[in-house]
Protein backbone atom coordinates (compact mmCIF):
# COMPACT_ATOMS: atom_id res chain seq x y z
CA UNK A 1 0.00 0.00 0.00
CA UNK A 2 1.22 3.26 -1.06
CA UNK A 3 -0.66 6.32 0.85
CA UNK A 4 -0.33 7.99 3.45
CA UNK A 5 -2.62 6.55 5.45
CA UNK A 6 -1.74 2.78 5.36
CA UNK A 7 1.91 4.06 6.02
CA UNK A 8 0.87 6.21 9.27
CA UNK A 9 -1.12 3.27 10.83
CA UNK A 10 1.84 1.63 10.00
CA UNK A 11 3.94 3.84 11.88
CA UNK A 12 2.57 3.49 15.03
CA UNK A 13 5.33 1.31 17.18
CA UNK A 14 8.14 3.95 15.98
CA UNK A 15 5.63 6.93 16.81
CA UNK A 16 5.30 5.31 20.14
CA UNK A 17 8.84 4.38 20.93
CA UNK A 18 10.01 7.97 19.64
CA UNK A 19 7.38 9.39 22.05
CA UNK A 20 8.51 7.22 25.24
CA UNK A 21 12.01 7.67 25.23
CA UNK A 22 11.19 11.82 24.19
CA UNK A 23 8.94 12.07 27.41
CA UNK A 24 11.59 9.72 29.50
CA UNK A 25 14.09 12.11 28.52
CA UNK A 26 12.19 15.27 29.44
CA UNK A 27 10.22 15.02 32.71
CA UNK A 28 10.83 18.80 33.52
CA UNK A 29 8.56 19.59 30.84
CA UNK A 30 5.53 18.23 32.09
CA UNK A 31 6.62 16.72 35.67
CA UNK A 32 4.85 20.45 37.34
CA UNK A 33 1.52 20.11 35.63
CA UNK A 34 1.26 16.32 35.52
CA UNK A 35 1.97 16.08 39.50
CA UNK A 36 0.31 19.23 40.97
CA UNK A 37 -2.35 19.59 43.05
CA UNK A 38 -5.56 19.97 41.38
CA UNK A 39 -9.33 19.09 42.02
CA UNK A 40 -10.31 17.51 38.78
CA UNK A 41 -8.99 16.89 35.36
CA UNK A 42 -10.17 17.92 31.98
CA UNK A 43 -9.49 16.52 28.41
CA UNK A 44 -10.76 18.28 25.42
CA UNK A 45 -10.47 17.95 21.84
CA UNK A 46 -12.49 18.17 18.55
CA UNK A 47 -13.63 15.21 16.70
CA UNK A 48 -11.22 12.00 16.60
CA UNK A 49 -9.02 14.12 19.77
CA UNK A 50 -12.38 14.61 21.16
CA UNK A 51 -12.73 10.43 21.34
CA UNK A 52 -9.26 10.41 22.66
CA UNK A 53 -10.19 12.67 25.84
CA UNK A 54 -13.28 10.54 26.26
CA UNK A 55 -10.53 7.70 26.89
CA UNK A 56 -7.78 9.58 28.48
CA UNK A 57 -10.04 10.89 31.18
CA UNK A 58 -11.54 7.47 31.89
CA UNK A 59 -7.82 6.20 32.09
CA UNK A 60 -6.21 8.99 34.04
CA UNK A 61 -8.91 8.28 36.93
CA UNK A 62 -8.70 4.82 36.82
CA UNK A 63 -4.94 4.65 37.02
CA UNK A 64 -4.47 8.10 39.37
CA UNK A 65 -7.89 7.80 40.91
CA UNK A 66 -8.14 12.09 40.93
CA UNK A 67 -11.54 13.29 39.18
CA UNK A 68 -11.35 13.46 35.27
CA UNK A 69 -13.91 14.24 32.84
CA UNK A 70 -13.35 14.43 29.08
CA UNK A 71 -15.47 17.15 26.87
CA UNK A 72 -15.93 18.28 23.62
CA UNK A 73 -13.76 21.53 22.95
CA UNK A 74 -16.71 23.70 22.33
CA UNK A 75 -18.70 22.77 25.58
CA UNK A 76 -16.34 24.42 27.66
CA UNK A 77 -16.76 27.80 26.22
CA UNK A 78 -20.50 27.60 25.64
CA UNK A 79 -21.48 25.67 28.67
CA UNK A 80 -18.40 26.82 31.32
CA UNK A 81 -21.04 26.42 33.95
CA UNK A 82 -21.80 22.77 33.08
CA UNK A 83 -17.90 22.50 33.11
CA UNK A 84 -16.25 24.11 36.08
CA UNK A 85 -17.48 24.71 39.48
CA UNK A 86 -16.20 28.50 41.64
CA UNK A 87 -13.60 27.87 43.83
CA UNK A 88 -12.12 24.65 42.50
CA UNK A 89 -9.16 24.38 40.23
CA UNK A 90 -8.66 21.99 37.07
CA UNK A 91 -5.59 20.86 34.97
CA UNK A 92 -7.04 21.23 31.47
CA UNK A 93 -5.21 18.95 28.50
CA UNK A 94 -6.20 20.43 25.37
CA UNK A 95 -5.56 17.92 22.49
CA UNK A 96 -5.37 18.61 18.97
CA UNK A 97 -3.42 16.93 16.08
CA UNK A 98 -2.51 20.31 14.48
CA UNK A 99 -2.76 22.51 16.89
CA UNK A 100 -4.57 24.74 14.88
CA UNK A 101 -8.47 23.72 15.30
CA UNK A 102 -9.99 27.09 16.12
CA UNK A 103 -12.34 25.62 19.24
CA UNK A 104 -9.88 23.67 21.03
CA UNK A 105 -8.01 26.99 20.56
CA UNK A 106 -10.85 29.13 21.87
CA UNK A 107 -11.58 26.38 24.50
CA UNK A 108 -7.57 26.89 25.81
CA UNK A 109 -7.99 30.38 26.06
CA UNK A 110 -11.60 30.77 27.72
CA UNK A 111 -9.85 28.33 30.23
CA UNK A 112 -7.01 30.99 30.66
CA UNK A 113 -9.42 33.81 31.30
CA UNK A 114 -12.18 32.39 33.63
CA UNK A 115 -10.91 28.96 35.27
CA UNK A 116 -8.46 28.98 37.87
CA UNK A 117 -6.01 26.13 37.23
CA UNK A 118 -2.81 25.29 34.23
CA UNK A 119 -3.24 24.13 30.66
CA UNK A 120 -1.54 21.45 28.90
CA UNK A 121 -1.39 21.35 25.19
CA UNK A 122 -0.96 18.04 23.60
CA UNK A 123 0.29 18.03 19.22
CA UNK A 124 1.92 16.41 16.63
CA UNK A 125 2.75 19.60 14.40
CA UNK A 126 5.84 21.72 15.47
CA UNK A 127 5.13 25.62 15.62
CA UNK A 128 1.45 25.08 15.68
CA UNK A 129 -0.77 27.69 17.60
CA UNK A 130 -1.59 25.56 20.86
CA UNK A 131 1.53 25.24 21.63
CA UNK A 132 1.88 28.89 22.71
CA UNK A 133 -1.51 29.25 24.02
CA UNK A 134 -1.09 26.89 26.78
CA UNK A 135 0.86 26.61 30.21
CA UNK A 136 2.72 23.58 29.32
CA UNK A 137 3.39 22.39 25.57
CA UNK A 138 3.79 18.64 24.47
CA UNK A 139 5.02 18.14 20.98
CA UNK A 140 4.83 14.30 19.75
CA UNK A 141 5.85 14.99 16.44
CA UNK A 142 6.55 11.68 15.16
CA UNK A 143 2.94 11.16 14.76
CA UNK A 144 2.95 13.74 12.54
CA UNK A 145 0.53 12.86 9.72
CA UNK A 146 -0.01 13.70 6.02
CA UNK A 147 -3.19 11.99 6.01
CA UNK A 148 -6.56 13.46 6.42
CA UNK A 149 -7.91 11.04 8.73
CA UNK A 150 -6.20 10.95 12.31
CA UNK A 151 -4.82 7.37 13.06
CA UNK A 152 -0.99 7.36 14.99
CA UNK A 153 -1.99 10.71 16.13
CA UNK A 154 -4.90 9.15 18.22
CA UNK A 155 -2.69 6.46 19.66
CA UNK A 156 0.51 8.49 20.01
CA UNK A 157 -0.96 11.73 21.91
CA UNK A 158 -3.80 8.75 24.06
CA UNK A 159 -0.27 6.97 24.79
CA UNK A 160 1.60 10.16 26.43
CA UNK A 161 -1.80 11.12 28.52
CA UNK A 162 -1.42 7.61 29.72
CA UNK A 163 2.22 7.99 30.34
CA UNK A 164 1.21 10.86 32.36
CA UNK A 165 -1.65 8.99 34.56
CA UNK A 166 1.37 6.41 35.65
CA UNK A 167 3.71 9.55 36.22
CA UNK A 168 1.48 11.29 38.29
CA UNK A 169 1.05 7.71 40.46
CA UNK A 170 4.74 6.90 40.22
CA UNK A 171 3.79 3.42 39.15
CA UNK A 172 5.00 1.14 36.70
CA UNK A 173 3.49 0.89 33.20
CA UNK A 174 3.81 -1.61 30.43
CA UNK A 175 3.72 0.68 27.51
CA UNK A 176 6.92 -0.10 26.40
CA UNK A 177 5.70 -3.17 25.38
CA UNK A 178 3.49 -2.13 22.73
CA UNK A 179 5.10 -1.48 19.93
CA UNK A 180 6.17 -4.91 19.55
CA UNK A 181 2.72 -6.40 20.37
CA UNK A 182 1.55 -4.20 17.55
CA UNK A 183 3.65 -5.87 14.99
CA UNK A 184 3.12 -9.17 16.07
CA UNK A 185 -1.06 -9.50 16.18
CA UNK A 186 -0.96 -6.88 12.74
CA UNK A 187 1.48 -9.65 11.05
CA UNK A 188 -1.17 -12.26 12.58
CA UNK A 189 -4.46 -10.40 12.14
CA UNK A 190 -4.11 -8.10 9.07
CA UNK A 191 -5.47 -10.62 6.39
CA UNK A 192 -8.31 -11.37 8.60
CA UNK A 193 -9.15 -7.69 9.02
CA UNK A 194 -8.74 -6.93 5.27
CA UNK A 195 -10.87 -9.88 4.53
CA UNK A 196 -14.05 -8.78 6.94
CA UNK A 197 -13.43 -4.83 5.92
CA UNK A 198 -13.37 -6.10 2.05
CA UNK A 199 -17.10 -7.71 2.68
CA UNK A 200 -19.34 -5.21 1.52
CA UNK A 201 -22.34 -6.84 2.69
CA UNK A 202 -22.46 -5.64 5.88
CA UNK A 203 -24.93 -2.74 5.82
CA UNK A 204 -24.98 -1.78 9.96
CA UNK A 205 -21.96 -1.18 11.57
CA UNK A 206 -22.55 -1.07 15.34
CA UNK A 207 -19.27 -0.25 18.00
CA UNK A 208 -19.31 -1.11 21.62
CA UNK A 209 -17.07 -0.39 24.27
CA UNK A 210 -17.31 0.18 28.19
CA UNK A 211 -15.24 2.51 30.25
CA UNK A 212 -11.70 3.46 28.87
CA UNK A 213 -12.91 1.80 25.82
CA UNK A 214 -16.14 3.97 24.81
CA UNK A 215 -13.79 6.43 23.56
CA UNK A 216 -12.04 4.07 21.80
CA UNK A 217 -14.89 2.43 20.53
CA UNK A 218 -16.29 5.85 19.52
CA UNK A 219 -13.00 6.59 17.57
CA UNK A 220 -12.74 3.14 15.66
CA UNK A 221 -16.69 4.17 14.67
CA UNK A 222 -15.18 7.80 13.15
CA UNK A 223 -12.37 6.05 11.13
CA UNK A 224 -15.01 3.65 9.11
CA UNK A 225 -17.22 6.73 8.82
CA UNK A 226 -14.73 9.34 7.27
CA UNK A 227 -13.22 7.04 5.41
CA UNK A 228 -16.00 5.08 3.85
CA UNK A 229 -18.35 7.53 4.07
CA UNK A 230 -20.93 4.81 6.15
CA UNK A 231 -23.00 5.25 9.05
CA UNK A 232 -21.90 3.87 12.26
CA UNK A 233 -23.26 3.35 15.74
CA UNK A 234 -21.23 3.33 19.26
CA UNK A 235 -23.04 2.52 21.98
CA UNK A 236 -22.08 0.71 26.25
CA UNK A 237 -22.97 -2.28 25.89
CA UNK A 238 -25.36 -3.09 27.82
CA UNK A 239 -27.22 0.40 26.48
CA UNK A 240 -27.56 -1.66 22.86
CA UNK A 241 -30.20 -3.95 24.31
CA UNK A 242 -32.25 -0.74 25.27
CA UNK A 243 -33.77 -0.39 22.11
CA UNK A 244 -30.69 0.20 19.21
CA UNK A 245 -30.76 -3.48 18.81
CA UNK A 246 -34.18 -3.55 17.02
CA UNK A 247 -31.61 -3.04 13.92
CA UNK A 248 -29.76 -6.13 14.47
CA UNK A 249 -30.37 -8.11 11.32
CA UNK A 250 -27.69 -10.08 8.91
CA UNK A 251 -26.17 -7.53 7.04
CA UNK A 252 -25.24 -6.28 10.90
CA UNK A 253 -21.44 -6.39 12.01
CA UNK A 254 -20.78 -5.83 15.44
CA UNK A 255 -17.46 -4.28 16.57
CA UNK A 256 -17.10 -5.04 20.30
CA UNK A 257 -13.81 -4.22 22.61
CA UNK A 258 -14.51 -6.29 25.56
CA UNK A 259 -13.08 -5.37 29.07
CA UNK A 260 -10.71 -7.59 31.76
CA UNK A 261 -13.58 -5.84 34.27
CA UNK A 262 -17.35 -6.69 32.61
CA UNK A 263 -16.01 -9.33 30.12
CA UNK A 264 -18.73 -11.72 31.99
CA UNK A 265 -21.78 -8.94 30.92
CA UNK A 266 -20.52 -7.99 27.78
CA UNK A 267 -19.92 -11.47 26.43
CA UNK A 268 -23.51 -11.97 26.72
CA UNK A 269 -24.61 -8.64 24.88
CA UNK A 270 -22.41 -10.01 21.97
CA UNK A 271 -23.55 -13.60 22.32
CA UNK A 272 -27.17 -11.97 22.00
CA UNK A 273 -26.76 -10.31 19.20
CA UNK A 274 -25.32 -13.21 17.31
CA UNK A 275 -28.20 -15.02 17.71
CA UNK A 276 -30.16 -12.23 16.08
CA UNK A 277 -28.03 -13.08 12.87
CA UNK A 278 -25.48 -10.40 13.68
CA UNK A 279 -21.17 -11.04 12.41
CA UNK A 280 -18.74 -10.00 15.88
CA UNK A 281 -15.54 -8.35 14.92
CA UNK A 282 -14.21 -9.66 18.79
CA UNK A 283 -11.20 -7.59 20.30
CA UNK A 284 -10.37 -8.74 23.99
CA UNK A 285 -8.21 -10.84 26.18
CA UNK A 286 -11.01 -13.81 26.83
CA UNK A 287 -12.64 -16.04 23.84
CA UNK A 288 -16.21 -15.76 23.00
CA UNK A 289 -15.86 -19.35 21.68
CA UNK A 290 -18.59 -18.64 18.50
CA UNK A 291 -18.17 -21.17 16.15
CA UNK A 292 -19.26 -19.02 13.22
CA UNK A 293 -20.16 -15.27 11.92
CA UNK A 294 -17.28 -14.27 14.04
CA UNK A 295 -13.67 -12.82 14.10
CA UNK A 296 -11.67 -12.70 17.32
CA UNK A 297 -8.33 -10.93 18.16
CA UNK A 298 -7.17 -12.19 21.65
CA UNK A 299 -4.73 -10.11 23.56
CA UNK A 300 -2.74 -12.84 25.09
CA UNK A 301 0.34 -10.79 25.84
CA UNK A 302 -0.10 -11.14 30.00
CA UNK A 303 1.24 -7.27 30.50
CA UNK A 304 -1.97 -6.06 28.36
CA UNK A 305 -4.60 -5.13 30.44
CA UNK A 306 -7.81 -2.75 30.86
CA UNK A 307 -4.95 0.73 31.04
CA UNK A 308 -3.01 0.07 28.02
CA UNK A 309 -5.27 -2.44 25.18
CA UNK A 310 -7.70 0.68 24.91
CA UNK A 311 -4.07 2.30 22.91
CA UNK A 312 -3.77 -1.25 20.91
CA UNK A 313 -7.45 -1.76 20.17
CA UNK A 314 -7.83 1.16 18.01
CA UNK A 315 -5.65 0.44 15.61
CA UNK A 316 -7.11 -3.05 14.58
CA UNK A 317 -10.70 -0.74 13.69
CA UNK A 318 -8.29 1.64 11.79
CA UNK A 319 -7.41 -1.31 9.28
CA UNK A 320 -11.09 -1.91 9.28
CA UNK A 321 -12.15 1.40 8.03
CA UNK A 322 -9.02 1.34 5.46
CA UNK A 323 -9.65 -1.84 3.80
CA UNK A 324 -13.35 -1.29 3.63
CA UNK A 325 -13.02 2.02 1.80
CA UNK A 326 -10.02 0.50 -0.65
CA UNK A 327 -12.74 -2.09 -0.92
CA UNK A 328 -15.52 0.69 -1.96
CA UNK A 329 -12.73 2.25 -4.55
CA UNK A 330 -12.32 5.25 -2.02
CA UNK A 331 -9.51 7.06 -1.09
CA UNK A 332 -8.87 6.84 2.46
CA UNK A 333 -5.98 9.96 2.32
CA UNK A 334 -9.18 12.07 0.77
CA UNK A 335 -12.54 11.35 2.35
CA UNK A 336 -15.33 12.59 1.24
CA UNK A 337 -16.45 16.18 2.62
CA UNK A 338 -13.61 16.73 5.14
CA UNK A 339 -11.00 18.97 5.91
CA UNK A 340 -7.66 18.35 8.04
CA UNK A 341 -8.36 20.95 10.40
CA UNK A 342 -11.83 22.67 11.13
CA UNK A 343 -11.75 26.43 11.81
CA UNK A 344 -14.53 28.58 12.34
C1 LIG B 1 -9.70 17.48 14.92
C2 LIG B 1 -10.51 17.04 13.67
C3 LIG B 1 -10.24 15.60 13.33
C4 LIG B 1 -10.97 15.19 12.07
C5 LIG B 1 -10.64 16.12 10.91
C6 LIG B 1 -10.92 17.56 11.32
O1 LIG B 1 -8.43 17.79 14.53
O2 LIG B 1 -11.88 17.17 13.99
O3 LIG B 1 -10.65 14.79 14.40
O4 LIG B 1 -10.61 13.86 11.72
O5 LIG B 1 -9.28 15.95 10.61
O6 LIG B 1 -10.20 17.88 12.55
P1 LIG B 1 -7.29 18.22 15.59
O7 LIG B 1 -7.86 19.31 16.46
O8 LIG B 1 -6.97 17.00 16.40
O9 LIG B 1 -6.17 18.70 14.72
Amino acid sequence: MSDNTYREIMHQPEAWNDTLAYLEKNPLLYEKAVRGSFDSFLFSGCGTSYNLSLSAAALWQKITRTPARGIPASELFLFPDLIGVPGKSYLLFGISRSGETSETIRAVNFFRDHFSGLTVGITCDEGSSLLSQVSVPVLTSSAHEESMVMTQSFTTMLLTLVYFAYFRVQKENYLSELPGIFKTMISEYESSIRQLGEDLSFEKFIFLGNGPYYGVAWEGSLKLKEMTATPTETFHFLEFRHGPKSIVDQKTLIIALTSSAAFSLEKDVIREMHDLGATIFHVGRESLNLTSRCLEIKLKNMTIDDCTAPILDVSFLQFLGYYRARAKKMNPDEPRNLTKVVKI
